[in-house]
């Protein structure tokens, strides 16, 4: 089940890497604006997810919904960016969500030219006077075992928290890449 779920999560990595700037990246920059929320000294801005549809999946990490009778994949990556304009570093500790029965915070990473996901357990750091950026082939928040389709346009919920600001919980829009 471990290697399954690594290789469904570098598969949406690598679909990732190779997407060419369309008219959607003007799109993604226009929404990588839209603040989502603020805590403390960070603004959380521009989060957006993978749509889970058939199309999107590529074969792999299928499943049947029953409800709907029609496959989805099981894994979505949810993307945003913090912004900390403080002048004490914060950290990134932890993400959950009712999506997904297994939300994480996951980083990617190229060892001897292949792509690697891992855990990241101890959280991300978002310097001060600075920003963390999580985005396709680098930091991500990952959504397993996700609770229902998620097509675009979809609204879900997600519950960051942070080492000094403390918890919020932003609206993440999904989205194709
Ligand atoms: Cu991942």
């Amino acid at each position: 089940m471990k290697i399954y779920t690594l290789l469904a999560c570098a598969a949406l990595a690598l679909s990732a890497c190779s997407s060419m700037p369309s008219a959607s990246s003007a799109a993604a920059d226009a929404a990588s604006s839209t603040v989502n929320a603020q805590v403390g000294s960070l603004t959380i801005r521009g989060a957006w997810a993978r749509p889970t549809t058939a199309a999107n999946a590529g074969g792999h990490s299928m499943h049947t919904d029953n409800t709907a009778g029609k496959e989805i994949a099981m894994n979505s990556a949810a993307y945003l960016v913090i912004d900390n304009k403080g002048d004490k570093a914060d950290r990134l500790l932890s993400v959950s969500s009712d999506v997904a029965e297994i939300v994480e915070l996951h980083e990617t990473t190229m060892k001897d030219g292949m792509m690697k996901m891992s855990l990241v357990a101890d959280g991300a750091e978002i310097p001060a006077s600075g920003s963390l950026t999580l985005k396709p082939a680098s930091y991500h928040i990952m959504l397993m075992k996700v609770r229902k389709d998620l097509a675009p346009g979809t609204i879900f919920k997600l519950t960051l928290e942070f080492q000094n600001a403390g918890k919020t919980t932003v609206d993440v829009t999904v989205r194709e890449p």
